[in-house]
């Protein structure tokens, strides 16, 4: 194994073949099983390649596993707070042979790496979880064993070719370019700030002082590989840590993009951290402050403090290699017009702060981030990332019995949001979506759920390019239409509006001629007949086409989406 030795974190071990060997393992590899990665995997996949996790040549197995687990050392003895293991199920480990080497590939079969199969083991995951998360009940512990698969397959890897990324190309130096760029730019001691948030005024102050103070180089490095449930995409991020960058002393920052995968492991995840950072060849890591309430894992993940894991680093600070610089709390002193540190606060002074949901909040109502928070480029970026609602897309998803009148409103919809403009407006009536993208269904449960699903997908595709759409399916149970809701609602509105028409109005009315063809048992399955319809109690808007017209139904929809603040009153 080739190992580059630079002043910058000790040895780094290198595990890509250059091009004739990697060709050469291209060709052996036609006739090797394969495991596709998943996004996680990948993820390790590429820290492991680029030599991030040194001293890591691969996979672990079983010994190192439990000896991780349980005394955050290697079975050989060396510090390692986490397990980095490839996980498989049992179907993948009954096609892997000891000795026999396998193709890491990813999601479109890109060959990535060779691993030597040394063994195939079933991790005990309860010791991993306590591990990760410091105990094995509760909900993410229960989350955690679900998802993760009984075995494992451990081995030296040999990298093809790293993962291809598309977009920041330029952000994506490996550590080895990191330490030959640090050495380059002349930087003894590089701070490094590894966030998955967005940066802000308060940040950037916080970051520069603390480099200063310790004359270091500033290296942002954000994690873009999987970021926590609830963070902003990496995209805008990104966009919004280059607005920033130019703030700093052009001497002082550099910007590099992290792939790495936050697994919401408590602690030991910042401990990982420091080790990924040394071997980029960094001296410091900089820990975000408390805050209230602030954990690191982000919104979602296991809760664990700021300070939990600054005590956690210090503690092994011998055997990280890497130094922790905390972070100053600052807050903005609007009389002094300055940042000040929390504690520096003296009893005239006026303190703002925003917490990250009344930012989000802010954004959601369109009402603003002042200047002293955050910088032009950044809320801009912000901005375009989170519309105002009335540039948003949305879908308005009717539901009701065969006849409730839920065609004649949505078209009413249809041509009332044309009239008003400003969007594209999509109408995926049931009757047409059964003709054009569902042919082959029937009206069996299962069939009836996939139905609403790809109707979901669609309208969700619809909502995120900023357009409406309208649908009008039966769509009888529950379940599904709370899929779809969750579907819909990262992309933009969504709005249930139960067609609540009474069946004995809808038999009596009877167009088609169904529910008599029903009754008579001709029609098999028929809802609200012989199969059921569940009322939803979490409609947005309820009408009743026996109680209202069309026009009147079509006013109350109308009206929903005003107070919504997804279209302005007519007229205006
Ligand atoms: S579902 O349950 O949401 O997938 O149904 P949907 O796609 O909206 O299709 C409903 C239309 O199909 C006709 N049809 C039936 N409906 C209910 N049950 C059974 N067994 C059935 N067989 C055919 C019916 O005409 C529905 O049209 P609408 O426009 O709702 O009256």
């Amino acid at each position: 194994m080739d190992h580059l030795i630079t002043p910058y974190g000790g040895a780094l071990v290198a595990l890509l073949a250059g091009g004739e060997r990697a060709a050469e393992i291209r060709e052996l590899s036609r006739g090797w099983p394969s495991i596709d990665l998943e996004r996680r995997q990948q993820c390790d996949l590429e820290l492991l390649l680029t030599g991030a996790l040194s001293p890591l040549a691969g996979f672990m197995g079983g010994a190192d596993h439990a000896s991780v687990c349980a005394t955050m050392r290697l079975a050989g003895g060396r510090f390692w707070p986490l397990p980095v293991t490839l996980d498989i199920d049992r179907t993948t480990a009954d096609r892997l042979v000891v000795g026999e080497p396998v193709a890491l590939r990813d999601a479109e079969g890109v060959m990535l790496a060779s691993l030597e199969v040394e063994e195939v083991f079933e991790p005990d995951r309860e010791a991993e979880a306590l591990a990760l998360l410091g105990k094995t009940d509760g909900a993410e512990a229960a989350r955690f064993l679900r998802r993760t698969p009984p075995c494992a397959v451990a081995g030296t890897v040999e990298g093809v070719q790293l993962p291809v990324h598309h977009d920041f190309r330029e952000l994506r130096l490996t550590p080895a370019e990191l330490r030959r760029m640090f050495a380059r730019l002349g930087w003894r001691r590089v701070l490094a700030y590894q966030t998955h948030r967005t940066i802000h005024r308060a940040e950037q102050a916080a970051t520069e002082r603390a480099a200063q103070a310790l004359g270091a180089g500033l290296l942002i490095h954000p994690v873009v590989g999987m970021s926590a449930p609830g963070d902003v995409d990496h995209y805008t991020r990104v966009r919004c840590y280059q607005e920033v960058l130019p703030h700093y002393p052009a001497y002082l920052a550099r910007l590099n993009l992290l792939p790495a995968a936050v697994r919401g492991g408590g602690a030991r995840e910042a401990l990982l951290h420091a080790i990924i950072h040394r071997n980029h060849g960094c001296s410091h890591l900089a820990v975000e402050h408390d805050g209230a309430g602030a954990v690191l894992g982000g919104p979602g993940a296991p809760g664990f403090t700021h300070a939990e894991a600054r005590e956690a680093v210090t503690a092994h600070a011998a055997d990280l290699g890497v130094e922790l610089v905390a972070l100053d709390e600052l807050v903005w002193a609007d009389n002094r017009r300055r940042f000040i540190a929390l504690g520096e606060a003296a009893a005239g002074d006026r303190v703002l702060r925003m917490t990250a949901d009344e930012v989000r909040q802010r954004l959601a109502e369109g009402s603003g981030i002042p200047d002293w928070f955050s910088f032009p480029g950044v809320v801009r970026e912000l901005e375009r990332r989170h519309p105002v609602r009335r540039s948003q897309g949305f879908t308005v998803f009717f539901t009701g019995l065969s006849g409730s009148g839920k065609s004649t409103i949505a078209n009413g919809l249809r041509v009332k949001l044309l009239e008003l403009g400003g969007r594209g407006v999509s109408l995926l009536d049931g009757d047409l979506v059964r003709k054009h993208l569902s042919s082959e269904l029937g009206f069996s449960k299962e069939h009836r759920d996939l139905n609403i699903r790809r109707i979901g997908f669609v309208a969700s595709e619809i909502t995120r390019g900023g357009g409406v759409a309208i649908c009008a399916p039966i769509a009888p149970y529950d379940s599904v239409r709370h899929e779809v809701r969750e579907m819909v609602r990262p992309c933009g509105g969504f709005v249930l509006v139960h067609v609540a028409t009474p069946i004995e109005v809808c038999e009596r009315r009877d167009r088609k001629g169904m529910y008599a063809k029903a009754r008579a048992g001709i029609i098999k399955e028929f809802t609200g007949v012989s199969d059921p319809y569940e009322v939803p109690e979490d409609a947005d808007v309820r009408v009743d086409a026996s109680q209202m017209t069309p026009d009147e139904a079509v006013r109350e929809v109308l009206s929903h989406l005003e107070r919504e603040g997804y279209i302005s009153a007519e007229g205006e």
